[in-house]
Protein backbone atom coordinates (compact mmCIF):
# COMPACT_ATOMS: atom_id res chain seq x y z
CA UNK A 1 0.00 0.00 0.00
CA UNK A 2 2.62 2.26 0.39
CA UNK A 3 4.70 1.62 -2.22
CA UNK A 4 1.52 1.16 -4.51
CA UNK A 5 -0.53 4.01 -2.75
CA UNK A 6 1.93 6.78 -1.73
CA UNK A 7 5.12 6.46 -3.82
CA UNK A 8 4.27 5.69 -6.93
CA UNK A 9 1.46 7.78 -7.23
CA UNK A 10 4.69 10.25 -6.45
CA UNK A 11 6.57 9.17 -9.18
CA UNK A 12 3.99 8.78 -11.33
CA UNK A 13 3.54 12.50 -10.97
CA UNK A 14 6.70 13.34 -10.92
CA UNK A 15 6.87 11.16 -14.78
CA UNK A 16 3.49 13.29 -16.04
CA UNK A 17 5.30 16.86 -15.26
CA UNK A 18 8.44 15.82 -16.77
CA UNK A 19 6.88 14.34 -19.68
CA UNK A 20 5.00 17.80 -19.94
CA UNK A 21 8.20 19.74 -19.68
CA UNK A 22 7.39 21.10 -16.01
CA UNK A 23 10.01 18.85 -14.07
CA UNK A 24 13.44 18.27 -15.66
CA UNK A 25 15.69 15.44 -15.46
CA UNK A 26 17.97 15.76 -13.15
CA UNK A 27 14.91 16.31 -10.58
CA UNK A 28 13.62 12.85 -12.09
CA UNK A 29 16.73 11.11 -11.01
CA UNK A 30 16.61 12.61 -7.57
CA UNK A 31 12.95 11.96 -7.04
CA UNK A 32 14.05 8.35 -8.28
CA UNK A 33 16.83 7.67 -5.73
CA UNK A 34 13.84 8.72 -3.25
CA UNK A 35 11.39 6.38 -4.49
CA UNK A 36 14.42 3.26 -4.55
CA UNK A 37 15.80 3.80 -1.31
CA UNK A 38 12.02 3.56 0.54
CA UNK A 39 11.43 0.52 -1.34
CA UNK A 40 14.76 -0.86 -0.90
CA UNK A 41 13.85 -0.07 3.13
CA UNK A 42 10.47 -1.00 2.84
CA UNK A 43 10.67 -4.63 0.92
CA UNK A 44 11.70 -6.93 3.58
CA UNK A 45 9.14 -6.23 5.89
CA UNK A 46 6.53 -6.54 3.43
CA UNK A 47 7.76 -9.85 1.14
CA UNK A 48 4.07 -10.39 -0.64
CA UNK A 49 4.99 -6.75 -2.17
CA UNK A 50 6.92 -8.18 -4.44
CA UNK A 51 4.16 -10.38 -5.91
CA UNK A 52 2.44 -7.61 -6.07
CA UNK A 53 5.02 -5.81 -7.56
CA UNK A 54 4.85 -7.20 -11.30
CA UNK A 55 0.81 -7.31 -11.90
CA UNK A 56 0.92 -3.23 -11.84
CA UNK A 57 4.35 -3.28 -14.12
CA UNK A 58 3.84 -0.70 -16.76
CA UNK A 59 5.81 -3.29 -18.87
CA UNK A 60 9.27 -4.84 -19.08
CA UNK A 61 12.18 -3.64 -21.04
CA UNK A 62 15.41 -4.77 -21.75
CA UNK A 63 18.09 -2.07 -21.76
CA UNK A 64 21.68 -2.97 -22.98
CA UNK A 65 24.66 -0.66 -24.77
CA UNK A 66 25.69 -2.52 -27.95
CA UNK A 67 28.74 -4.87 -28.26
CA UNK A 68 31.62 -2.90 -28.32
CA UNK A 69 30.41 0.07 -27.21
CA UNK A 70 31.14 1.37 -23.64
CA UNK A 71 29.01 4.31 -23.58
CA UNK A 72 26.41 4.10 -20.83
CA UNK A 73 24.79 7.41 -19.15
CA UNK A 74 22.37 7.71 -21.71
CA UNK A 75 20.73 4.44 -21.57
CA UNK A 76 21.05 4.72 -17.27
CA UNK A 77 19.50 8.15 -17.44
CA UNK A 78 16.52 6.37 -19.80
CA UNK A 79 16.54 3.39 -17.64
CA UNK A 80 15.99 5.98 -14.78
CA UNK A 81 12.69 7.64 -16.58
CA UNK A 82 11.50 4.88 -17.34
CA UNK A 83 11.74 2.84 -13.76
CA UNK A 84 10.06 6.02 -12.28
CA UNK A 85 6.89 5.67 -15.10
CA UNK A 86 6.39 1.45 -13.32
CA UNK A 87 8.38 0.17 -16.34
CA UNK A 88 10.16 -2.73 -14.64
CA UNK A 89 13.64 -2.53 -16.29
CA UNK A 90 16.48 -5.11 -17.20
CA UNK A 91 19.72 -3.53 -17.73
CA UNK A 92 22.32 -5.83 -19.12
CA UNK A 93 24.80 -3.22 -19.10
CA UNK A 94 27.67 -2.15 -21.47
CA UNK A 95 29.22 -4.25 -24.66
CA UNK A 96 26.63 -6.80 -24.57
CA UNK A 97 26.66 -9.55 -27.05
CA UNK A 98 23.72 -9.50 -29.50
CA UNK A 99 23.67 -13.30 -28.61
CA UNK A 100 22.93 -12.32 -24.74
CA UNK A 101 20.11 -9.45 -25.24
CA UNK A 102 18.02 -12.34 -27.10
CA UNK A 103 18.57 -14.93 -24.79
CA UNK A 104 17.72 -13.07 -21.81
CA UNK A 105 14.63 -11.13 -23.65
CA UNK A 106 13.45 -14.74 -24.13
CA UNK A 107 13.87 -16.18 -20.71
CA UNK A 108 12.55 -12.52 -19.38
CA UNK A 109 9.60 -12.85 -21.66
CA UNK A 110 10.19 -8.81 -22.01
CA UNK A 111 8.40 -6.16 -23.89
CA UNK A 112 10.87 -4.22 -25.20
CA UNK A 113 14.44 -4.50 -26.31
CA UNK A 114 16.11 -1.13 -25.67
CA UNK A 115 19.37 -0.77 -27.34
CA UNK A 116 22.13 2.10 -27.19
CA UNK A 117 25.37 3.30 -28.73
CA UNK A 118 27.59 6.64 -28.62
CA UNK A 119 29.80 6.01 -31.52
CA UNK A 120 28.83 4.98 -35.50
CA UNK A 121 30.22 1.42 -35.54
CA UNK A 122 27.40 0.73 -33.14
CA UNK A 123 24.90 1.03 -35.62
CA UNK A 124 25.47 -1.62 -37.78
CA UNK A 125 25.59 -3.78 -34.07
CA UNK A 126 21.91 -2.68 -34.09
CA UNK A 127 21.12 -3.57 -37.77
CA UNK A 128 22.84 -7.01 -37.09
CA UNK A 129 20.70 -7.48 -34.08
CA UNK A 130 17.32 -6.33 -36.07
CA UNK A 131 18.09 -8.55 -38.82
CA UNK A 132 18.47 -11.98 -36.14
CA UNK A 133 15.13 -11.01 -34.57
CA UNK A 134 13.77 -11.34 -38.13
CA UNK A 135 15.95 -14.58 -38.89
CA UNK A 136 14.24 -16.02 -35.22
CA UNK A 137 11.16 -14.70 -35.89
CA UNK A 138 11.19 -13.12 -32.78
CA UNK A 139 8.74 -10.13 -32.58
CA UNK A 140 9.79 -8.06 -29.68
CA UNK A 141 9.79 -4.42 -30.51
CA UNK A 142 13.00 -2.29 -30.42
CA UNK A 143 14.19 0.65 -29.27
CA UNK A 144 16.76 2.80 -30.55
CA UNK A 145 18.82 5.37 -28.59
CA UNK A 146 22.43 6.74 -28.49
CA UNK A 147 24.67 10.31 -29.77
CA UNK A 148 25.22 8.27 -32.57
CA UNK A 149 21.82 6.80 -34.00
CA UNK A 150 19.16 8.79 -36.25
CA UNK A 151 15.87 8.87 -37.30
CA UNK A 152 17.23 8.62 -40.76
CA UNK A 153 19.44 5.63 -39.32
CA UNK A 154 16.33 3.20 -37.80
CA UNK A 155 14.12 4.44 -40.36
CA UNK A 156 16.97 3.64 -43.45
CA UNK A 157 18.96 0.98 -42.23
CA UNK A 158 17.28 -0.81 -39.19
CA UNK A 159 13.82 -0.84 -40.19
CA UNK A 160 14.01 -2.31 -43.14
CA UNK A 161 15.35 -5.54 -41.27
CA UNK A 162 13.05 -6.16 -38.86
CA UNK A 163 9.48 -7.50 -38.56
CA UNK A 164 8.27 -6.39 -35.41
CA UNK A 165 8.07 -2.13 -34.39
CA UNK A 166 11.37 -0.48 -34.31
CA UNK A 167 11.17 3.02 -32.76
CA UNK A 168 14.41 5.98 -32.58
CA UNK A 169 13.99 7.88 -29.66
CA UNK A 170 16.37 10.85 -29.14
CA UNK A 171 15.63 12.16 -25.76
CA UNK A 172 14.85 10.96 -22.28
CA UNK A 173 11.64 12.43 -22.30
CA UNK A 174 10.39 10.83 -25.04
CA UNK A 175 10.57 7.00 -23.91
CA UNK A 176 7.92 6.90 -21.30
CA UNK A 177 5.45 8.50 -24.42
CA UNK A 178 7.13 5.51 -26.78
CA UNK A 179 7.54 2.48 -24.79
CA UNK A 180 3.74 3.02 -23.46
CA UNK A 181 2.31 3.25 -26.92
CA UNK A 182 4.25 0.22 -28.00
CA UNK A 183 3.22 -2.02 -24.85
CA UNK A 184 -0.38 -0.86 -24.10
CA UNK A 185 -2.80 -3.14 -26.09
CA UNK A 186 -5.19 -1.00 -26.98
CA UNK A 187 -2.64 1.62 -28.39
CA UNK A 188 0.04 -0.73 -29.87
CA UNK A 189 -1.46 -1.44 -33.62
CA UNK A 190 -2.39 2.59 -34.38
CA UNK A 191 0.80 3.60 -33.24
CA UNK A 192 2.84 1.39 -34.95
CA UNK A 193 0.82 1.87 -38.24
CA UNK A 194 1.60 5.45 -37.38
CA UNK A 195 5.35 4.96 -37.58
CA UNK A 196 5.56 3.04 -39.79
CA UNK A 197 3.91 5.15 -42.14
CA UNK A 198 6.27 8.07 -41.28
CA UNK A 199 9.21 5.82 -41.44
CA UNK A 200 8.32 4.75 -45.17
CA UNK A 201 8.02 8.21 -46.05
CA UNK A 202 11.09 9.13 -44.30
CA UNK A 203 13.33 6.37 -45.73
CA UNK A 204 11.78 7.33 -49.35
CA UNK A 205 12.49 11.35 -48.94
CA UNK A 206 15.70 10.23 -47.38
CA UNK A 207 16.99 8.15 -50.48
CA UNK A 208 15.71 10.07 -53.35
CA UNK A 209 17.41 13.51 -52.06
CA UNK A 210 20.50 11.40 -51.10
CA UNK A 211 20.45 10.42 -54.87
CA UNK A 212 20.04 13.62 -56.40
CA UNK A 213 23.45 15.07 -54.68
CA UNK A 214 26.37 14.74 -56.96
CA UNK A 215 29.82 13.69 -56.19
CA UNK A 216 32.96 13.04 -58.32
CA UNK A 217 35.31 10.61 -58.83
CA UNK A 218 37.78 9.75 -56.07
CA UNK A 219 40.95 10.74 -58.45
CA UNK A 220 39.33 14.17 -59.66
CA UNK A 221 38.98 14.65 -55.79
CA UNK A 222 42.56 14.25 -54.95
CA UNK A 223 43.44 16.74 -57.94
CA UNK A 224 41.24 18.96 -56.26
CA UNK A 225 43.09 19.09 -52.73
CA UNK A 226 43.37 21.83 -50.49
CA UNK A 227 46.65 22.99 -51.26
CA UNK A 228 48.61 25.44 -48.74
CA UNK A 229 52.08 26.81 -49.39
CA UNK A 230 54.09 25.09 -47.15
CA UNK A 231 57.27 27.61 -48.14
CA UNK A 232 54.61 30.45 -47.02
CA UNK A 233 53.20 28.47 -43.43
CA UNK A 234 56.55 26.58 -43.26
CA UNK A 235 56.17 23.89 -40.45
CA UNK A 236 57.34 24.38 -37.21
CA UNK A 237 59.91 21.38 -35.61
CA UNK A 238 58.68 20.71 -32.18
CA UNK A 239 60.99 21.03 -29.15
CA UNK A 240 60.47 17.13 -28.17
CA UNK A 241 60.32 14.58 -30.75
CA UNK A 242 59.29 11.55 -29.52
CA UNK A 243 56.67 9.96 -27.08
CA UNK A 244 56.14 10.98 -23.54
CA UNK A 245 53.79 9.15 -21.49
CA UNK A 246 52.03 11.56 -18.37
CA UNK A 247 51.61 8.66 -15.84
CA UNK A 248 49.37 10.85 -13.34
CA UNK A 249 48.52 14.40 -13.17
CA UNK A 250 46.75 16.13 -10.58
CA UNK A 251 42.97 16.31 -11.19
CA UNK A 252 42.72 20.13 -10.00
CA UNK A 253 45.01 20.94 -12.80
CA UNK A 254 42.33 20.00 -14.89
CA UNK A 255 39.36 21.48 -13.45
CA UNK A 256 40.10 24.89 -15.26
CA UNK A 257 40.05 23.69 -19.02
CA UNK A 258 36.68 22.05 -18.03
CA UNK A 259 33.64 23.34 -20.69
CA UNK A 260 30.75 23.40 -18.36
CA UNK A 261 27.96 23.76 -21.19
CA UNK A 262 28.01 19.86 -22.33
CA UNK A 263 27.57 18.83 -18.90
CA UNK A 264 24.02 20.70 -18.81
CA UNK A 265 23.35 19.04 -22.41
CA UNK A 266 24.02 15.46 -20.93
CA UNK A 267 21.04 16.65 -18.29
CA UNK A 268 18.85 17.44 -20.28
CA UNK A 269 19.28 21.20 -19.68
CA UNK A 270 20.48 22.95 -22.99
CA UNK A 271 22.12 25.94 -23.16
CA UNK A 272 25.76 27.96 -22.51
CA UNK A 273 27.67 27.91 -19.09
CA UNK A 274 27.22 30.45 -17.31
CA UNK A 275 24.51 32.20 -18.78
CA UNK A 276 22.04 29.04 -18.19
CA UNK A 277 21.73 30.17 -14.56
CA UNK A 278 19.75 32.69 -15.91
CA UNK A 279 17.32 31.31 -18.03
CA UNK A 280 13.72 31.81 -16.49
CA UNK A 281 12.67 28.52 -16.80
CA UNK A 282 15.62 25.97 -16.44
CA UNK A 283 18.39 28.68 -14.65
CA UNK A 284 17.23 27.45 -10.77
CA UNK A 285 17.82 23.80 -11.83
CA UNK A 286 21.24 24.38 -13.45
CA UNK A 287 22.17 26.41 -10.76
CA UNK A 288 20.93 23.34 -8.47
CA UNK A 289 22.58 20.67 -10.70
CA UNK A 290 26.15 22.86 -11.11
CA UNK A 291 26.45 23.09 -6.87
CA UNK A 292 25.97 19.61 -6.80
CA UNK A 293 28.71 18.28 -9.15
CA UNK A 294 30.63 21.20 -7.52
CA UNK A 295 30.18 19.39 -4.01
CA UNK A 296 31.30 15.75 -6.36
CA UNK A 297 34.14 17.00 -7.73
CA UNK A 298 35.16 18.32 -4.33
CA UNK A 299 35.23 14.79 -3.26
CA UNK A 300 36.97 13.28 -6.46
CA UNK A 301 39.43 15.25 -6.27
CA UNK A 302 39.85 14.84 -2.26
CA UNK A 303 40.01 11.51 -2.33
CA UNK A 304 41.73 11.57 -5.94
CA UNK A 305 39.08 8.63 -6.84
CA UNK A 306 39.91 9.43 -10.48
CA UNK A 307 43.18 8.98 -11.94
CA UNK A 308 44.43 10.84 -15.19
CA UNK A 309 47.09 9.60 -17.52
CA UNK A 310 47.75 10.24 -21.08
CA UNK A 311 50.71 9.47 -23.72
CA UNK A 312 51.35 11.78 -26.59
CA UNK A 313 54.13 11.61 -29.77
CA UNK A 314 55.07 14.37 -32.18
CA UNK A 315 57.16 12.85 -35.35
CA UNK A 316 58.33 13.91 -38.27
CA UNK A 317 55.78 13.06 -41.25
CA UNK A 318 55.25 14.06 -44.68
CA UNK A 319 51.99 13.11 -47.17
CA UNK A 320 51.92 10.77 -49.80
CA UNK A 321 48.40 11.50 -51.08
CA UNK A 322 46.01 10.73 -48.99
CA UNK A 323 48.43 8.48 -46.72
CA UNK A 324 50.19 10.20 -43.96
CA UNK A 325 54.08 8.70 -42.90
CA UNK A 326 55.66 9.16 -39.42
CA UNK A 327 59.13 8.57 -39.29
CA UNK A 328 61.54 7.39 -36.83
CA UNK A 329 63.70 10.16 -36.86
CA UNK A 330 64.92 13.36 -39.21
CA UNK A 331 66.81 10.82 -41.71
CA UNK A 332 62.55 9.95 -42.76
CA UNK A 333 63.92 6.77 -44.30
CA UNK A 334 62.04 4.29 -41.17
CA UNK A 335 58.29 4.79 -41.84
CA UNK A 336 57.12 3.86 -37.82
CA UNK A 337 53.29 4.52 -38.92
CA UNK A 338 50.85 5.31 -41.92
CA UNK A 339 47.86 7.15 -41.30
CA UNK A 340 45.24 6.67 -43.96
CA UNK A 341 42.79 9.45 -44.78
CA UNK A 342 39.72 9.78 -46.67
CA UNK A 343 39.05 12.71 -48.94
CA UNK A 344 35.38 14.66 -49.55
CA UNK A 345 34.12 13.55 -53.04
CA UNK A 346 31.10 15.78 -52.61
CA UNK A 347 30.94 17.96 -55.95
CA UNK A 348 32.07 21.67 -54.40
CA UNK A 349 31.23 25.14 -56.01
CA UNK A 350 34.16 26.46 -58.20
CA UNK A 351 37.15 27.25 -56.29
CA UNK A 352 36.20 24.70 -53.09
CA UNK A 353 38.66 22.51 -52.41
CA UNK A 354 38.13 18.60 -52.00
CA UNK A 355 39.41 18.10 -47.85
CA UNK A 356 41.28 15.33 -46.56
CA UNK A 357 43.27 15.95 -43.51
CA UNK A 358 46.28 14.85 -45.35
CA UNK A 359 46.45 17.88 -46.92
CA UNK A 360 47.77 19.83 -43.91
CA UNK A 361 51.07 18.41 -44.00
CA UNK A 362 53.35 18.68 -46.50
CA UNK A 363 53.94 16.45 -49.23
CA UNK A 364 57.05 14.16 -49.61
CA UNK A 365 57.98 15.12 -52.34
CA UNK A 366 58.49 18.92 -51.49
CA UNK A 367 61.42 18.01 -49.67
CA UNK A 368 59.78 20.02 -46.66
CA UNK A 369 60.04 18.89 -43.55
CA UNK A 370 56.77 18.58 -41.56
CA UNK A 371 55.73 17.04 -38.51
CA UNK A 372 52.46 15.51 -36.91
CA UNK A 373 51.37 14.23 -33.58
CA UNK A 374 49.18 11.44 -31.93
CA UNK A 375 47.76 11.49 -28.12
CA UNK A 376 45.24 9.36 -25.63
CA UNK A 377 44.37 11.38 -22.46
CA UNK A 378 42.00 9.24 -19.96
CA UNK A 379 40.40 10.33 -16.51
CA UNK A 380 38.07 7.26 -16.44
CA UNK A 381 40.33 5.09 -14.24
CA UNK A 382 38.40 4.58 -11.25
CA UNK A 383 35.35 5.68 -12.53
CA UNK A 384 33.26 2.60 -12.83
CA UNK A 385 34.43 1.72 -9.19
CA UNK A 386 33.04 4.92 -7.94
CA UNK A 387 29.77 4.90 -9.83
CA UNK A 388 29.37 1.13 -8.61
CA UNK A 389 29.60 2.77 -5.39
CA UNK A 390 26.81 4.88 -5.86
CA UNK A 391 24.51 2.28 -7.30
CA UNK A 392 25.18 -0.07 -4.27
CA UNK A 393 23.84 3.01 -2.17
CA UNK A 394 20.91 3.09 -4.22
CA UNK A 395 22.09 6.57 -5.89
CA UNK A 396 21.63 6.57 -9.69
CA UNK A 397 21.99 10.79 -9.58
CA UNK A 398 24.97 10.20 -8.19
CA UNK A 399 26.45 7.13 -10.31
CA UNK A 400 25.26 9.53 -13.65
CA UNK A 401 27.25 12.27 -11.92
CA UNK A 402 30.32 10.67 -11.77
CA UNK A 403 30.39 9.84 -15.07
CA UNK A 404 29.84 12.94 -16.67
CA UNK A 405 31.83 14.55 -14.37
CA UNK A 406 35.26 12.19 -15.34
CA UNK A 407 33.99 12.81 -19.31
CA UNK A 408 34.36 16.71 -18.63
CA UNK A 409 37.58 15.86 -17.11
CA UNK A 410 38.84 13.81 -19.99
CA UNK A 411 37.80 16.59 -22.35
CA UNK A 412 39.05 19.03 -20.38
CA UNK A 413 42.67 16.70 -20.10
CA UNK A 414 42.43 16.91 -24.15
CA UNK A 415 42.60 20.57 -24.38
CA UNK A 416 44.66 21.09 -21.42
CA UNK A 417 47.61 18.49 -23.37
CA UNK A 418 46.87 20.52 -26.85
CA UNK A 419 47.60 23.63 -25.10
CA UNK A 420 50.42 22.37 -23.64
CA UNK A 421 51.69 20.72 -27.46
CA UNK A 422 51.53 24.18 -29.04
CA UNK A 423 52.98 26.39 -26.50
CA UNK A 424 55.62 24.03 -24.87
CA UNK A 425 56.41 20.49 -26.49
CA UNK A 426 56.16 21.23 -30.38
CA UNK A 427 55.91 25.18 -28.99
CA UNK A 428 54.57 26.23 -32.43
CA UNK A 429 52.40 28.58 -30.66
CA UNK A 430 54.61 29.34 -27.66
CA UNK A 431 53.54 33.25 -27.48
CA UNK A 432 49.94 32.07 -27.34
CA UNK A 433 47.75 33.72 -24.69
CA UNK A 434 43.73 32.43 -24.84
CA UNK A 435 41.01 32.23 -21.96
CA UNK A 436 39.33 28.94 -21.36
CA UNK A 437 36.31 30.41 -23.28
CA UNK A 438 38.72 31.41 -26.39
CA UNK A 439 40.28 27.32 -26.05
CA UNK A 440 36.40 26.70 -25.88
CA UNK A 441 35.72 28.77 -29.38
CA UNK A 442 38.69 27.17 -30.68
CA UNK A 443 40.40 29.89 -31.56
CA UNK A 444 44.07 28.41 -31.14
CA UNK A 445 46.75 27.57 -33.86
CA UNK A 446 46.25 23.57 -35.03
CA UNK A 447 43.94 21.00 -34.78
CA UNK A 448 43.15 17.99 -32.60
CA UNK A 449 40.80 15.92 -34.64
CA UNK A 450 40.22 12.73 -32.86
CA UNK A 451 38.90 9.23 -35.09
CA UNK A 452 35.52 9.17 -35.51
CA UNK A 453 35.14 13.08 -35.66
CA UNK A 454 33.24 14.27 -38.98
CA UNK A 455 36.72 15.09 -40.88
CA UNK A 456 37.98 11.47 -40.09
CA UNK A 457 35.45 9.13 -38.91
CA UNK A 458 37.13 5.92 -39.57
CA UNK A 459 37.95 4.24 -36.08
CA UNK A 460 40.26 2.30 -37.78
CA UNK A 461 42.95 4.27 -37.43
CA UNK A 462 42.85 4.39 -33.37
CA UNK A 463 44.92 0.93 -34.08
CA UNK A 464 47.34 2.35 -35.73
CA UNK A 465 47.77 5.15 -32.89
CA UNK A 466 47.66 2.22 -30.58
CA UNK A 467 50.21 0.43 -32.06
CA UNK A 468 52.42 3.55 -32.81
CA UNK A 469 52.02 4.84 -28.87
CA UNK A 470 51.58 1.44 -27.42
CA UNK A 471 48.69 3.02 -25.72
CA UNK A 472 47.13 -0.39 -23.95
CA UNK A 473 50.71 -1.03 -22.41
CA UNK A 474 51.71 2.00 -21.51
CA UNK A 475 48.69 3.82 -19.57
CA UNK A 476 46.45 0.87 -19.66
CA UNK A 477 43.33 2.37 -22.12
CA UNK A 478 41.89 -0.74 -23.78
CA UNK A 479 39.89 -0.99 -27.69
CA UNK A 480 37.21 -3.02 -27.90
CA UNK A 481 36.65 -4.89 -31.00
CA UNK A 482 34.53 -2.26 -32.09
CA UNK A 483 37.06 0.59 -31.67
CA UNK A 484 35.62 1.87 -28.06
CA UNK A 485 38.19 2.79 -25.73
CA UNK A 486 38.12 1.53 -22.07
CA UNK A 487 37.62 3.36 -19.64
CA UNK A 488 35.02 5.55 -21.35
CA UNK A 489 36.18 8.71 -20.31
CA UNK A 490 39.34 8.36 -22.93
CA UNK A 491 39.92 10.63 -26.41
CA UNK A 492 42.52 10.28 -28.78
CA UNK A 493 43.68 11.94 -31.94
CA UNK A 494 46.20 13.41 -33.52
CA UNK A 495 47.54 16.93 -33.75
CA UNK A 496 48.24 18.88 -36.95
CA UNK A 497 49.91 22.16 -36.21
CA UNK A 498 50.34 24.42 -39.81
CA UNK A 499 48.03 27.11 -38.82
CA UNK A 500 46.25 26.25 -42.28
CA UNK A 501 44.32 23.48 -40.44
CA UNK A 502 40.77 23.13 -39.83
CA UNK A 503 38.00 21.03 -38.74
CA UNK A 504 35.32 19.89 -41.64
CA UNK A 505 32.87 17.16 -42.36
CA UNK A 506 34.11 14.18 -44.60
CA UNK A 507 30.42 13.96 -45.70
CA UNK A 508 29.70 10.63 -48.23
CA UNK A 509 32.55 8.84 -50.37
CA UNK A 510 32.16 6.71 -53.86
CA UNK A 511 32.83 3.23 -53.97
CA UNK A 512 36.28 3.71 -56.06
CA UNK A 513 37.80 5.89 -53.07
CA UNK A 514 36.65 2.82 -50.93
CA UNK A 515 38.37 0.57 -53.00
CA UNK A 516 41.34 2.30 -52.42
CA UNK A 517 40.96 2.72 -49.23
CA UNK A 518 40.65 -1.09 -48.73
CA UNK A 519 43.85 -1.76 -50.66
CA UNK A 520 45.80 0.88 -48.60
CA UNK A 521 44.45 -0.47 -45.44
CA UNK A 522 44.71 -4.10 -46.26
CA UNK A 523 41.71 -5.00 -45.73
CA UNK A 524 38.60 -6.59 -47.44
CA UNK A 525 36.61 -4.66 -49.82
CA UNK A 526 33.66 -6.01 -47.35
CA UNK A 527 35.19 -5.02 -44.46
CA UNK A 528 36.26 -1.68 -45.46
CA UNK A 529 32.84 -1.30 -46.31
CA UNK A 530 31.29 -2.48 -42.72
CA UNK A 531 34.05 0.22 -40.94
CA UNK A 532 33.14 3.33 -43.22
CA UNK A 533 29.31 2.07 -44.17
CA UNK A 534 28.14 5.72 -42.37
CA UNK A 535 30.01 7.79 -45.32
CA UNK A 536 29.56 5.35 -47.66
CA UNK A 537 26.65 6.06 -50.67
C1 LIG B 1 30.19 14.00 -24.31
C2 LIG B 1 30.75 13.26 -25.52
C3 LIG B 1 31.83 12.41 -25.29
C4 LIG B 1 32.34 12.02 -23.91
C5 LIG B 1 31.73 10.69 -23.47
C6 LIG B 1 30.22 10.61 -23.56
C7 LIG B 1 29.58 9.48 -22.84
N1 LIG B 1 30.18 8.91 -21.81
O1 LIG B 1 28.52 9.06 -23.18
C8 LIG B 1 33.84 11.85 -24.22
C9 LIG B 1 34.49 13.19 -24.12
C10 LIG B 1 34.60 10.88 -23.32
C11 LIG B 1 33.75 11.38 -25.67
C12 LIG B 1 34.67 10.58 -26.29
C13 LIG B 1 34.56 10.15 -27.62
N2 LIG B 1 33.66 10.57 -28.52
CO1 LIG B 1 32.18 11.71 -28.09
N3 LIG B 1 30.76 12.90 -27.88
C14 LIG B 1 30.23 13.46 -26.82
C15 LIG B 1 29.08 14.39 -27.24
C16 LIG B 1 29.59 15.81 -27.29
C17 LIG B 1 27.83 14.29 -26.37
C18 LIG B 1 27.36 12.85 -26.07
C19 LIG B 1 26.60 12.79 -24.77
O2 LIG B 1 27.12 12.35 -23.77
N4 LIG B 1 25.37 13.28 -24.75
C20 LIG B 1 24.54 13.28 -23.54
C21 LIG B 1 23.90 11.89 -23.33
C22 LIG B 1 23.03 11.86 -22.11
O3 LIG B 1 23.13 11.71 -24.47
P1 LIG B 1 22.97 10.33 -25.21
O4 LIG B 1 24.04 9.38 -24.88
O5 LIG B 1 22.72 10.63 -26.65
O6 LIG B 1 21.62 9.76 -24.59
C23 LIG B 1 20.35 10.38 -24.76
C24 LIG B 1 19.59 9.89 -25.99
O7 LIG B 1 20.44 9.48 -27.04
C25 LIG B 1 18.70 8.81 -25.48
N5 LIG B 1 19.23 7.45 -25.36
C26 LIG B 1 20.50 7.01 -25.17
N6 LIG B 1 20.53 5.68 -25.10
C27 LIG B 1 19.26 5.23 -25.23
C28 LIG B 1 18.73 3.95 -25.23
C29 LIG B 1 17.37 3.80 -25.40
C30 LIG B 1 16.79 2.44 -25.38
C31 LIG B 1 16.53 4.92 -25.55
C32 LIG B 1 15.09 4.75 -25.73
C33 LIG B 1 17.06 6.21 -25.56
C34 LIG B 1 18.42 6.36 -25.39
O8 LIG B 1 18.35 9.30 -24.21
C35 LIG B 1 19.49 9.90 -23.59
C36 LIG B 1 19.05 10.97 -22.64
O9 LIG B 1 18.30 11.97 -23.28
C37 LIG B 1 28.77 13.83 -28.68
C38 LIG B 1 28.23 14.82 -29.69
C39 LIG B 1 26.74 15.04 -29.51
N7 LIG B 1 26.37 16.26 -29.48
O10 LIG B 1 25.99 14.09 -29.37
C40 LIG B 1 30.13 13.26 -29.13
C41 LIG B 1 30.13 12.02 -30.01
C42 LIG B 1 29.11 11.04 -29.50
N8 LIG B 1 31.47 11.48 -29.81
C43 LIG B 1 31.97 10.95 -30.85
C44 LIG B 1 33.25 10.33 -30.91
C45 LIG B 1 33.76 9.92 -32.28
C46 LIG B 1 34.01 10.11 -29.76
C47 LIG B 1 35.37 9.39 -29.71
C48 LIG B 1 35.46 8.11 -30.51
C49 LIG B 1 36.47 10.38 -30.14
C50 LIG B 1 37.87 9.88 -29.95
N9 LIG B 1 38.51 9.35 -30.96
O11 LIG B 1 38.39 10.00 -28.87
C51 LIG B 1 35.49 9.13 -28.18
C52 LIG B 1 35.00 7.73 -27.82
C53 LIG B 1 35.18 7.44 -26.37
C54 LIG B 1 35.35 6.00 -26.06
N10 LIG B 1 35.44 5.69 -24.80
O12 LIG B 1 35.42 5.19 -26.93
C55 LIG B 1 31.04 11.06 -32.05
C56 LIG B 1 30.34 9.72 -32.34
C57 LIG B 1 30.03 9.48 -33.78
C58 LIG B 1 31.04 8.59 -34.42
N11 LIG B 1 31.52 9.00 -35.57
O13 LIG B 1 31.37 7.56 -33.93
C59 LIG B 1 30.07 12.22 -31.58
C60 LIG B 1 28.65 12.12 -32.15
C61 LIG B 1 30.73 13.56 -31.98
C62 LIG B 1 30.76 13.78 -33.49
N12 LIG B 1 29.96 14.68 -34.00
O14 LIG B 1 31.49 13.18 -34.21
N13 LIG B 1 32.60 11.84 -26.25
Amino acid sequence: MVIEGHLMNGMNIVGDLFGEGKMFLPQVVKSARVMKKAVAYLLPFIEEAKTDDSSNSAGKILMATVKGDVHDIGKNIVGVVLACNNFEIIDLGVMVPPEKIIKTAIEENVDIIGLSGLITPSLDEMVFLAKELKRLDIKIPLLIGGATTSKAHTAVKIFSEINSPVVHVNDASRAVGVASNLINKETKDEYWKKIHGDYTVFREKFLSKKSQKRYIDYKTAKQNSFKIDFNEFKPIKPNNLGIEIIEEIPLDELVPYIDWSPFFNTWGLHGKYPDIFDYEMTGKQAKELFDDAQIMLKKILKNKSLKAKAIYGLFPANSIEDDIELYKDEKRDKVIARFITLRQQLQKREGEPNLSISDFIAPKDSNIKDYMGCFCVSTGFGSDELSKEYEDKIDDYGSIMVKALADRLAEAFAEYLHREIRINKWGYAKHEKLDNIELIKESYKGIRPAPGYPACPDHLEKTTIWELLDVEKTIGVKLTENKAMWPASSISGYYFGNEKSKYFGLGNINEDQLKDYSKRRNISLEKARKWLSPNLN
